[in-house]
């Protein structure tokens, strides 16, 4: 048996514009991922967000199903939209008293929220004025979190400002993958130093409102980067791609400021760094209590020209090539592989320097079947999800200090660009009935929360 340590906290995420739906419901304004998605070309098939998991109207339903899992913490989001319609000014109180339900039903039944008060979702209005890559934006953000944040803070515990700043700024308005669309280097790198303004500005309003406690953070997405061989050459490709994946943000949340080598890599592009005015590190660098990891997937690379400009979201990569996955993929086509998830968290273990970690997502996607008596045996995703937890365990043995894990996702949901045709759910959803249907996944989870821990070896737990 593999055993967590006693407090260690089991759960599962959300994210509210992939599950909500009602997206004209209550007062919601429109949202940057409303208008992409009602862009012809930009997520497969033409999904929008609704109906999503309809989870704004069936959220209560949704909390008994986490309950009868046995889940002891439900990572949700707030939807800006619903709270402040057009990103600054008025206050929506329908938005406000759905957030407020949602976290009583599930005080009632003992789970612990974890709420995130960014996850993609920009009012539409804000960027109609240049969205994060105007300034301006940081400080609408920060006075939305300190309105959220009154209202629930006496109830709520554990905040995060905002999920994955990389992927807002580098897929935004990077490579125009995500909403808003936008294809331009300079404008990514400038929307990251405006991401990491905010969080800094919204960490110091949330700590001014409740001084004593304990519960502030953010979540980013990592990789581990591998080289193709043990070259100095690879090794320089890794660094590289370490330093615009990983370092960018942490190392300013950190109080160590912009790496000098990431801005020496991305200094070719012009000088985005115009963007940072005296005292940014400062408030960027606001203690904060914990760090959210996301993880799906290692990412590997070799050493290529010097003038190759490769196709990513990377702003200012030259001469590395990023090389195919290996082994068993997903079926997004990702890279399963759990022990670059051990190394990568022992890892920023050691860089983060005494803050305690979260694993606030990690899953898979693959295709499911609800067979004739209605179950959903999804062996492909319960063994990522074994091999994930035994690598979180793994790094804790090696001295990683991570204070929980939850699943990513617990429902099937709008998965961004690839629309509904990704499923990471622990639990099915019909997206014509909406019904729910909890696969061998949520069940392997529920087992191994029951027992805080799982067998060293197979999968059955
Ligand atoms: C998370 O992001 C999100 O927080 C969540 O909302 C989402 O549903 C979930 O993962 C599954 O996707 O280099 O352009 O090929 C995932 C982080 C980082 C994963 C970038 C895909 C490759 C994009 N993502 N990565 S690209």
């Amino acid at each position: 048996m593999l055993t967590f340590p006693p407090d260690f906290l089991w759960g599962a995420a959300t994210a509210a514009f992939q599950i909500e739906g009602a997206t004209t419901v209550d007062g919601r304004g429109p949202s940057i991922w409303d208008t992409f998605a009602g862009t012809p070309g930009k997520v497969l098939a033409g999904d929008t967000g609704d109906p999503a998991c309809d989870h704004y109207h069936r959220y209560q339903s949704d909390v008994d199903l986490m309950k009868s899992l046995g889940l002891a913490s439900y990572r949700f989001s707030v939807a800006w939209p619903r709270i402040q319609p057009s990103g600054s000014g008025q206050v929506e109180e329908r938005g406000l008293a759905f957030y407020d339900r949602l976290v009583d039903s599930l005080l009632e039944k003992d789970i612990q929220p974890l709420a995130t008060l960014y996850h993609w979702d920009l009012p539409q209005v804000l960027e109609d004025f240049g969205g994060w890559r105007n300034r301006d934006t940081a400080y609408r953000f920060a006075e939305y979190a300190a309105i959220v944040h009154e209202r629930l803070g006496d109830r709520v515990q554990a905040w995060t400002t905002l999920n994955e700043p990389w992927v807002s700024a580098f897929l935004g308005y990077g490579n125009g993958i995500h909403a808003p669309g936008v294809t331009d280097a300079v404008a990514s790198l400038e929307a990251a130093h405006h991401l990491l303004l905010a969080h800094g500005l919204a960490t110091q309003a949330l700590r001014a409102q409740a001084p004593d406690t304990h519960r502030l953070s953010i979540v980013l997405n990592f990789s581990t980067i591998w080289g193709d061989s043990d070259s100095e050459a690879s090794k320089e490709a890794v660094r590289k791609v370490d330093g615009l994946q990983n370092r960018i943000l942490l190392d300013p949340i950190l109080g160590k400021g912009y790496p000098l080598d990431v801005l020496q890599d991305t200094s070719w592009l012009g000088d985005w760094t115009n963007v940072v005015r005296d005292g940014d590190m400062e408030t960027i660098a606001t203690p904060i209590d914990w760090i959210g990891v996301n993880y799906y997937n290692p990412t590997r690379v070799a050493p290529a020209d010097p003038g190759f400009v490769p196709a990513g979201p990377h702003a200012g990569l030259r001469g590395v090539a990023l090389q195919p996955p290996q082994g068993e993929l997903t079926g997004f086509g990702w890279e399963q592989n759990a022990d670059a998830f051990t190394e990568l968290l022992v890892r920023l273990s050691r860089d983060v320097d005494g803050i305690p970690l979260v694993v606030t997502e990690n899953g898979s996607a693959f295709p499911d079947v609800v067979d004739a008596s209605g179950h959903v045996h999804d062996v492909a995703r319960t063994k990522y999800l074994v091999d994930h937890v035994r690598a979180v365990h793994r790094a804790i043995s090696e001295g990683a200090d991570i204070r929980g894990y939850l699943a990513w996702s617990l429902l099937d949901n709008f998965e961004w660009a690839a629309g509904y045709s990704q499923r990471f759910g622990i639990v099915h959803v019909d997206f014509e009935t909406q019904r729910r249907t909890v696969k061998e996944s949520a069940a392997t989870l529920s087992r191994i929360i029951g027992q805080n821990g799982l067998p060293a070896h197979g999968y059955t737990v």
